[in-house]
C-alpha cells in the first residue's frame, strides 16, 4: 500500500465508463457489453478502488424518463451504501449525442446549447446530491473540423460563458464543488477548444467565477499533442489549479490509447508519480493530495477478465511506480547528485531581497560576471537522470 511523502495513503479512483466500456471503435462494433452495469463498482472496489465517478449516461440513458432515472439512481445509491465506495467526481456527456454534434457550449444552435447547459446543471445536482467534490468538463465536441466553421470569438465566449455559469450555479446552491476543465487537443473533433493545460488556464482567468474553475489533466491528452504531462501538472500545481488527475497510458502522438497508466511512457510515468506523491525539490509544490483517477479503456481485445486485469494493473504501477520514486529520493546519491546539479539554488530569487529594478540595472554590468566559468558549470544531469533510470529499472 503506497503512501505519499506526508504518510498518507494513496486513494485510487476509476471512471464508470472504463471497465465498462463496451470496446466499440470507429473499425468495429463491440467485443463486450457492460454498458451501464453497476455492479462493476462493486468490481472496482473489489481490485482497490476507493472511489469511482460516472457521466449521466453511464447510468442512465438521456432520452430515460423521470422514473426510469430515478430509478437507475437508486440502484447506484444502493451500491455506493453497500460498498462504502465513494463517488468523489461526476461528469456530464455532452459528446455522444448527436445533437451535440458541432459541440454543446459552443454550438451555433443555441437550443443545443440552452439543452447542454441543461443537462450539464442536472448533472452538477446529482454530483452534489451524491456526495461529488470535483465536477469535470472534457468538451470533446467543442471544437471544429475547418478554420471558418464559427466565429471563434463567439465560440470562446460562449464556452467561458458555460463554464461561468455552471460555475455560478455551483456557488448559487453552496455546493462544496470545484470544477476540473479536461483539455484535449483533437479526437473527436479535428481541432478541439481547450486544447492544452496552458489554454485552460488562460481561460479560466477570464471567468468571472474561475477561483473553483480548475484544471482535470489526462496523461494521454498532453502526450498526444506531444506536450510533456509531467510539466503540465507542474503548471496548474504551480497555479494552484490542479482540481483532478486523469491518468492513463499513451505511446507518443497517435490517436487516444487511454492504456493503462504506465504502459505508455513509461518514464514520464514514473515522473508523473514522483511528483504527485513527492512534490518538487525544493518543497514549492507539496505532495497531492488528491485521488489518483484512473481513466483508461481496457483493450478492445480483452473479454471481461482482461478489463479487471487492466483495472488491476492500474494500481499496480501506481503502487511499484510508488516504491520506485520513494527508493530514488532516499538515495544517498539522489541528494548528492541534486547538489552537483544546483537544484536548490533555482529557489532563490534572481533579484535579491530589496533590490530595486533600478539598482539592479544601473549597478549590474555584464562586463562584472566571469563567462568562462559559467560556461563551464558541471550540472550532470545525465548523471542524475541515470539515478532515476536505475532505480525505475533496477
Ligand atoms: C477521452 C476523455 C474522456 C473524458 C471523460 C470525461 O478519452 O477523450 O478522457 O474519457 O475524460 O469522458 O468526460
Ligand atoms: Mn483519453
Ligand atoms: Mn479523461
Amino acid at each position: 500500500m503506497a503512501v505519499d511523502a506526508n504518510g498518507n495513503k494513496i486513494k485510487y479512483s476509476f471512471g464508470l465508463w472504463t471497465v465498462n466500456w463496451d470496446g466499440t471503435d470507429p473499425f468495429g462494433s463491440n467485443t463486450r457489453s457492460m454498458n451501464q452495469d453497476l455492479d462493476s463498482i462493486r468490481k472496482l472496489k473489489d481490485v482497490g478502488a476507493d472511489a469511482f465517478t460516472f457521466h449521466d449516461a453511464d447510468v442512465f440513458n438521456d432520452d430515460a424518463t423521470d422514473s426510469e432515472r430515478a430509478e437507475a439512481i437508486d440502484r447506484l445509491k444502493k451500491v455506493i451504501n453497500e460498498t462504502g465506495i465513494v463517488c468523489e467526481m461526476v461528469t456530464t456527456n455532452t459528446f455522444s449525442d448527436p445533437l451535440f454534434k458541432d459541440g454543446a457550449f459552443t454550438s451555433a444552435d443555441r437550443n443545443v446549447r440552452r439543452y447542454g447547459l441543461r443537462k450539464v446543471l442536472r448533472q452538477v445536482d446529482l454530483g452534489a446530491e451524491l456526495g461529488a467534490t470535483t465536477f469535470v468538463m472534457w468538451g470533446g465536441r467543442e471544437g471544429v473540423e475547418y478554420d471558418n466553421s464559427k466565429d471563434l470569438h463567439s465560440a470562446h465566449a460562449r464556452y467561458a460563458e458555460g463554464i461561468d455559469t455552471v460555475a455560478a450555479y455551483i456557488k448559487q446552491q453552496g455546493y462544496n464543488m470545484r470544477i476540473g476543465l479536461e483539455p484535449k487537443a483533437n479526437e473527436p473533433r479535428g481541432d478541439i477548444f481547450l486544447p492544452s493545460i496552458g489554454h485552460a488556464i488562460a481561460l479560466i482567468n477570464t471567468l468571472d467565477n474561475g477561483d473553483i474553475v480548475g484544471l482535470n489533466p489526462e496523461t494521454g491528452h498532453e502526450q498526444m499533442a506531444c506536450l510533456n504531462y509531467t510539466q503540465g501538472l507542474a503548471l496548474a500545481l504551480y497555479c494552484e489549479k490542479l482540481f483532478h488527475i486523469d491518468l492513463n497510458g499513451q505511446t507518443g502522438p497517435k490517436y487516444d490509447q487511454d492504456l493503462v497508466f504506465g504502459h505508455g511512457d513509461l518514464k514520464n510515468a514514473f515522473f508523473t508519480v514522483d511528483l504527485l506523491n513527492n512534490g518538487t525539490f525544493n518543497g514549492g509544490i507539496k505532495p497531492y493530495a488528491g485521488y489518483r483517477h484512473f481513466d483508461y479503456k481496457p483493450s478492445r481485445t480483452e473479454t471481461e477478465a482482461g478489463v479487471w486485469d487492466s483495472a488491476r494493473a492500474n494500481i499496480e504501477m501506481y503502487e511499484l511506480l510508488s516504491k520506485k520514486a520513494q527508493a530514488y529520493r532516499n538515495d544517498p546519491a539522489y541528494k548528492a547528485a541534486c547538489e552537483r546539479a544546483n537544484i536548490a539554488e533555482l529557489a532563490q530569487p534572481t533579484l535579491s531581497a530589496g533590490e530595486s529594478l533600478t539598482d539592479f540595472v544601473n549597478n549590474v554590468k555584464l562586463t562584472d560576471f566571469d563567462l568562462p566559468t559559467m560556461r563551464q558549470n558541471d550540472f550532470g544531469l545525465v548523471d542524475l537522470h541515470q539515478l532515476a533510470l536505475k532505480h525505475l529499472v533496477g
